[in-house]
């Protein structure tokens, strides 16, 4: 069933690694790992042992910390590779190999049956080794991967009975809502095995991708927080939370909403990028109501103009009053906070002089306060 029983994979420490400008040191993997389990995130990604000596170090670290999350690691189709993962105690391991002619011809020189015969030795092998450990296998640039290439793998791999799950990649994020629907559709129809979906955001699909590969009865979605990665990033976790509470509240509820402007505001610190201004939720303009008309309506019902409620997340709307576009409701509403009882003819008065003013320059609360305190001096008193 769509969106009731999904998972999120957080790979911020490991697609959100190779971001430009991330660099965690251990005690920020950890709080970053700690954090995620809080919010409530079902499993952690992390790089390879094999990238560094410190990514080792680390991965055995944060999977000995004890957290609930599930703690996987991520690598390339190599029986190297599978036995320093296997031995770092992870829950998990995600094996990934490129299937488009690019990648087939850069990156490993593989063909299609060279690709199917080493995945199963090394799927079987990790099999073996640990009977229980959470598998999967996903094809690299999968959308640019030749569909029939693409089934041949995907079918021989789900028939060796070995993996838990495959993963799907947009890894350069070319593809369309409707091409992630049909493919995850299909592999869920032809494999009746977890899917999951990674999507890139070059072409700024990665949340619709996302969303339509739950719809099409994908269980798992790899996301980072604030969406860093490779590139421009990936699905960021902030905005996926935003997909699915607007479609229906109850489908992000098992997480700890308040906690994302925290996580946001931490992945912005380590990283020294700033948060976005039109980033999901998190956003400095979120929240940040304007016109008169939206005002007006927003103070009588915020829901006339949030599809998300910022209570939900632990921040705060703001209605800004101090422009051209501004609307006598919310001046009044303004001066019902300083407990100003100013008559409509005042507050329409000050409406006008706020008008004029920001025709030139937008004025700030203290010079509105000012206005509006004066105006009520000059205002004759009623009994
Ligand atoms: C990459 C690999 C990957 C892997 C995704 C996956 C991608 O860094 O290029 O294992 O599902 O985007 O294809 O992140
Ligand atoms: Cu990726």
């Amino acid at each position: 069933m769509p969106f009731h029983q999904y998972s999120i994979i957080e790979s911020t420490l490991r697609e959100g690694e190779q971001f430009s400008t991330a660099t965690f040191t251990l005690a920020q993997k950890l709080e970053i790992a700690g954090r995620l389990d809080e919010f409530g995130v079902e499993m952690i990604e992390m790089t390879s042992p094999l990238a560094s000596p410190r990514s080792e170090a680390d991965l055995r670290a944060v999977t000995a910390a004890g957290l609930k999350a599930r703690i996987l690691t991520h690598i390339r189709c190599k029986k190297e590779d599978a036995l320093r993962a296997l031995d770092t105690g992870v829950q998990g391991i995600d094996v990934v190999i490129g299937t488009s002619p690019r990648l087939m011809q850069h990156s490993h020189g593989k063909s299609i049956r060279q690709i199917i015969d080493t995945a199963s030795e090394v799927l079987s092998f990790i099999r073996e080794q640990q009977p229980d450990i959470i598998l999967r296998f996903s094809t690299e640039d999968s959308f640019r991967s030749r569909e029939v290439d693409l089934y041949r793998v995907y079918l021989a791999i789900a028939e060796t009975g070995l993996v838990n799950r495959l993963g799907v990649a947009d890894t350069v994020g070319v593809a369309l809502p409707t091409r992630v629907y049909d493919l995850v559709r299909q592999l869920v129809r032809l494999t009746g095995l977890d899917i999951e979906f990674h999507g890139h955001n070059d072409s700024g699909c990665a949340i619709a991708n996302a969303c339509a590969a739950l719809e099409a009865g994908a269980t798992h979605i790899d996301t980072t927080i604030l969406g860093i990665g490779e590139r421009n990033g990936i699905t960021p976790l902030g905005g996926l939370i935003a997909r699915l509470y607007t479609l229906d509240k109850a489908f992000v509820s098992k997480y700890t909403l308040t906690l994302l402007p925290e996580l946001d505001a931490m992945i912005a610190r380590f990283c020294h990028i700033d948060i976005p201004f039109n980033n999901y939720i998190t956003g400095s303009s979120a929240f940040i109501h304007k016109a008169g008309i939206h005002a007006k309506a927003v103070l009588a019902d915020p829901s006339t103009y949030e599809a998300l409620n910022p209570d939900d997340f632990g921040v705060q709307r703001e209605i800004v009053i101090g422009h051209r576009l501004t609307g006598w409701n919310a001046v009044r509403h303004r001066a019902h906070i300083l407990g100003l009882a100013l008559d409509d003819a005042a507050i329409q008065a000050v409406t006008r002089r706020i008008k004029e003013q920001a025709d030139d320059a937008p004025l700030s609360l203290v010079e509105i306060d000012e206005l509006l305190h004066r105006h009520a001096l000059a205002q004759p008193h009623t009994p």
